[in-house]
């Protein structure tokens, strides 16, 4: 039935197409649909059936063989055969009941054989794995912290047939990528993993340096290399070597040390302390009066009984926070207070460092109050035997404080 045609039909994925030609041989008793199907479904027939009857079974029908484009790696290709069914109400003896001419020579047609036709499809989809980047920069901050993270997405180039899983190494302990193991099944071959690499500094310490500030050997960049390895039961992708990826990692510094204290004295009236920095602060994030303890290292029975109870702290100004002390203040000049790590920052606005390792003495105030003393006696001369009373309680200048009296007689 049909006419002409190759041995071997060729088309190709995403690319040519091919065509056979089909007509009856004689002409048929009744209608004759002749249906074509592909056995191995990789190609598509256009029509898909030829209609003959006796009318125009010896007009050519050209059937159009179209390859089925999939994402699938088949190497060359792959092959497939045109099957046809041939149906038909033959039927010689109605044929010749009706004395219809020609009867005799009236093919019979229901269930003919056809020879199935071999088809070549060729391949368009080549396995591979894309990966965005090959160099990549990523940076911590002055603490040691990941501060801007790098990324780069591998996807598949073509529908692997068996899970593909991608393995990332090869990075030191101090960086982290956001999916070590990247597991894509096939039926979601298409979706682009993202992978984010995250560094810090090369040591656990925080902050690096162990003085607080800026600089020290502990904090350096450095040069990762990220190795990806594959591991399927596709054969088309089990081979694939994947490409290193390498991350420069580096450093950025704050633009100054973390802020330290300049001074910290008594206040003129000696009813606080003020502490004051040598740069602008964060103020701790604090606003309005929070708890001493909040900013130094001491504990809150600590705090009351140096400061007095109901004693609180307040940042004035990003460069001054005052202790305004509570009933039963004892701190004296050349006590020491600490603050505590990791609380207090510089205003800056990429400061990552904190104040560490900051104590001070406490100081003078810069304007002392001097007590004066004004003592009353209850006479200026005395018998030996008389009472004296001395009054010193007009003194001032106490700070709010007990005062201590001496006394002492000169003959
Ligand atoms: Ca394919």
């Amino acid at each position: 039935m049909v006419v002409g045609g190759p041995d071997v039909y060729e088309v190709a994925e995403g690319g040519i197409t091919s065509s056979f030609k089909v007509t009856l041989s004689s002409f048929p008793l009744s209608v004759v649909v002749v249906a074509f199907s592909s056995a191995n479904g990789a190609v598509t027939l256009s029509p898909n059936k030829a209609v003959f009857d006796f009318t125009n079974f010896s007009t050519e029908v050209s059937i159009v063989i179209t390859a089925n484009n999939d994402y699938i790696d088949q190497g060359w290709g792959r092959n497939d055969f045109i099957d046809a069914s041939v149906m038909s109400a033959d039927d010689l003896t109605a044929c010749e009941v009706a004395e219809r001419s020609l009867c005799n020579r009236a093919g019979i047609y229901n269930g003919v054989d056809f020879a199935p036709l071999h088809v070549t499809v060729i391949d368009d989809d080549v396995a591979g794995v894309s990966i965005s980047a090959a160099a990549l920069s990523a940076n911590f901050d002055n603490y040691g912290d990941s501060l801007e993270a790098a990324s780069y997405n591998i996807s598949l180039r073509s529908q692997p047939t068996s899970t593909v899983i991608i393995s990332l190494g090869g990075f030191n302990e101090f960086t982290s990528v956001s999916q070590s193991v990247i597991v894509i099944e096939p039926s979601s071959w298409d979706v682009v993993a993202i992978v984010t690499v995250s560094a810090g500094a090369p040591s656990s310490n925080r902050p690096v340096c162990a003085s607080g500030n800026r600089f020290c050997d502990a904090i350096v960049g450095r040069s990762e290399t990220i190795v990806q390895t594959v591991n399927t039961l596709d054969s088309y992708y089990a081979n694939i070597t994947l490409p290193t990826v390498s991350v420069n990692v580096e450093v950025v510094y704050d633009l100054g040390d973390p802020p330290k204290v300049k001074t910290g004295r008594f206040a003129n009236l000696l009813n606080s302390l003020v502490v004051t920095f040598d740069k602008s602060t964060d103020r701790a994030s604090k606003s309005g009066t929070f708890a001493c303890t909040a900013l130094l290292n001491m504990t809150s029975s600590v705090a009351s009984s140096l400061f007095g109870s109901g004693s609180k702290c307040i940042f004035t100004s990003p460069l001054k926070m005052e202790i305004i002390f509570g009933s039963g203040a004892t701190v004296l000049p050349g006590d020491l207070i600490t603050f505590k790590d990791n609380t207090l920052q510089s205003s800056a606005a990429s400061a990552s460092l904190f104040t560490t390792n900051e104590t001070f003495s406490v100081g003078l105030p810069s304007v002392p109050t001097i007590p004066k003393a004004l003592l009353s006696a209850s006479a200026l001369k005395v018998g030996v035997c008389d009472d004296l009373t001395l009054d010193g309680s007009a003194t001032t200048g106490s700070g709010g404080r007990s005062m201590i009296y001496n006394f002492s007689a000169h003959p």
